[in-house]
Order: structure tokens, then C-alpha cells, then sequence
């Protein structure tokens, strides 16, 4: 007799703005596609969108047999944390919804795994949301692109983690207090804060309480080796769960992550097809010269045919 296997329990949590309505249907439609065998849970925090909005996004996650619960935050305590500018990655004060969901979600929920929604879900999360974290508080992946900051008492690039994929202990991250920690190094000494503030606090939290995840569950820019060819993405693809998309965005002509085509991808197989456009973005000099130098070893790397023509041209002229 055939007997339906229980299906693996993931409970996830998403919170966004206005501005990034779009990106999220398109992370739903990556995370649905990927998912079937799993019964997803959405926890929502969001701002800034309209009770339609809400509506339409519950019919469309509940056609593809998962929940979601939108939750209430102070929306006016949160606008008094800074918001420190940076103008190619413009921040919003959305940053800091992460730090509430534990105290939201439903006593049941043990386990919760927080993700941006500049991200992709290109696998299956089943094994992620079970892993076990060894005692420590989350789970993250390692942040290759940020400075050492030994001023906060972190002296390897290997010890800072990035907060766009978190899986989260919900008692020990209550017992420890990381929210009001972090909350309170952001309110009381803004000048510990050097790059992503609820990053930036987050590691400080949690120095030594977390457990490192492998690469393939937050794959961020610095993460996609450089020399697989775009053809060879398939099978590179096929390994990895979360794409991250941190700093430029994909649907920005000077995104610089390697997998941005994933994004369009996604995008047309999402209830918002539109998201696959790229808006074109006029870079200063300097700027131009530089994605232009990275989009060539690009190009050089998805033909691997110019090497063999490279080395011939070179043979010809003899040296
Ligand atoms: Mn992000």
C-alpha cells in the first residue's frame, strides 16, 4: 500500500516594504517552484503596502498550498532607528523587521529561517531548516565582502556573517536577548555601526554564537566562482538553495552578481513577468570602467573558445 510520507516543515520569514513588493513575488514564485514537497509557513513583516496588496499576495500563496500571516510591528519605534545612507545600496528602515519575529511567531515554532527579499530559493530548504547548529543561537553563512572590524572584538573575515539568511534557535535567541542587544548597540552607540546597521549589530550580538553555514544557503556575489561559465550554471545551480543578491540588484543594469540572469528568470515564471526588465543605470567614469572591466572577464569566461584563439594569436606573433 502506498503511504503519503509526511511532508518536512519550513517556516520562513520575509519582511519588506513598498519598494520591494516586486522582488518578493518573484522570491515567492523561485521558493513555490522549489518547494512542492514541503509545507511552507510564511511569517510576514511588511510596510507601505495596501490591504489589496495583502489579499492578493494570501490567494496566491495559498494556491500554492502554503500559509502566510501577516504581523503588526511599531511601525513609529522603528522609524526613530537610523537609516545611514549609502548610495549604491540604498538602505530602508525594513532592515531592522528581522529583529522582531521572534517575539510574533507562534509559541510551536522552534525553528524559524529568515531570509532577504533580495534573494532567490533555488532548492529545496527541508534539510536547512532541520540542521542541526551545534548549540549556537543561528545559523549564517560568512560575509567575504566586508572589512575585518577587530574594533568590535571580530578578527577574521571568517567570523562576521551575513544577516540575509539567518536560521534562527527561537528560545535561545530569547534567552539571550540578541533583539534587545542589537536594538540597543543601534540606538546607543551608532558609532560601532560601520556597514549594514542591523548587520553590524547583529554580530555583535552573537559573536561566538553562531553556527557557520555552508556558502551554498546564502550564495552571495563573492560566492560564485568566476571561472564557471554561464553555460556551466546548470549544474552549479542544482547545489545551491538561497541566491543572494547583496549589494546591486538584478534589476539593475550594474548588478554584478553572477547569477543576476537567475533573477529574470524567476521573474517571468512570477505573477509580476514585468520584473524581468532591467532599468538601465547611467554610472559615473570611473564606475562605468569597472563594471566594464568585470562584465569582459565575464565574457572571456563564458567563451572558454577565446582562450585557445588567445593563445594562438599569441603563438603567431611569437612570444
Ligand atoms: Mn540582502
Amino acid at each position: 500500500m502506498f503511504v503519503m510520507s509526511k511532508k518536512n516543515n519550513v517556516q520562513l520569514a520575509l519582511a519588506f516594504d513598498d519598494k520591494y513588493i516586486t522582488p518578493f513575488y518573484v522570491l515567492l514564485a523561485s521558493l513555490f517552484i522549489n518547494n512542492k514537497q514541503n509545507e511552507v509557513v510564511i511569517h510576514t513583516i511588511v510596510s507601505g503596502i495596501t490591504d489589496k496588496d495583502k489579499n492578493d499576495i494570501t490567494t496566491y500563496v495559498q494556491e500554492n498550498n502554503s500559509e502566510i500571516i501577516f504581523y503588526d510591528i511599531d511601525l513609529d519605534y522603528v522609524s526613530k532607528l537610523i537609516v545611514p545612507e549609502k548610495d549604491e545600496n540604498p538602505l530602508t528602515g525594513a532592515m531592522y523587521y528581522r529583529l522582531f519575529f521572534p517575539f510574533l511567531v507562534p509559541s510551536e515554532v522552534q525553528r524559524l529561517l529568515y531570509i532577504d527579499v533580495d534573494t532567490l530559493v533555488v532548492g529545496d530548504l527541508a534539510g536547512l531548516a532541520a540542521l542541526d547548529l551545534n548549540g549556537k543561537t543561528v545559523g549564517a553563512v560568512t560575509d567575504r565582502d566586508m572589512p575585518v572590524r577587530s574594533d568590535i572584538g571580530i578578527h577574521s573575515v571568517e567570523h562576521y556573517f551575513n544577516s540575509g539568511v539567518l536560521l534562527i534557535d527561537i528560545a535561545q535567541w530569547k534567552a539571550n536577548r540578541i533583539s534587545e542587544k542589537a536594538l540597543k548597540i543601534i540606538s546607543e552607540e551608532p558609532d560601532l555601526i560601520k556597514g549594514y546597521p542591523d548587520q553590524d549589530a547583529l554580530n555583535m550580538a552573537l559573536r561566538n554564537d553562531w553556527y557557520q553555514l555552508e556558502p551554498k544557503y546564502n550564495v552571495m556575489r563573492l560566492y560564485v566562482p568566476e571561472a564557471v561559465p554561464k553555460r556551466g550554471f546548470g549544474s552549479f545551480l542544482l547545489d545551491q538553495k538561497i541566491i543572494h543578491y547583496n549589494g546591486k540588484k538584478p534589476w539593475f543594469s550594474d548588478c554584478e552578481h553572477r547569477l543576476r540572469h537567475v533573477y529574470q528568470q524567476y521573474a517571468r515564471l512570477s505573477l509580476r513577468p514585468e520584473a524581468s526588465h532591467v532599468t538601465n543605470v547611467q554610472l559615473p567614469k570611473d564606475k562605468r570602467a569597472k563594471l566594464r572591466r568585470s562584465r569582459m572577464i565575464e565574457f572571456y569566461f563564458d567563451h572558454p573558445e577565446l582562450v585557445t584563439v588567445w593563445r594562438r594569436l599569441k603563438a603567431l606573433v611569437g612570444r
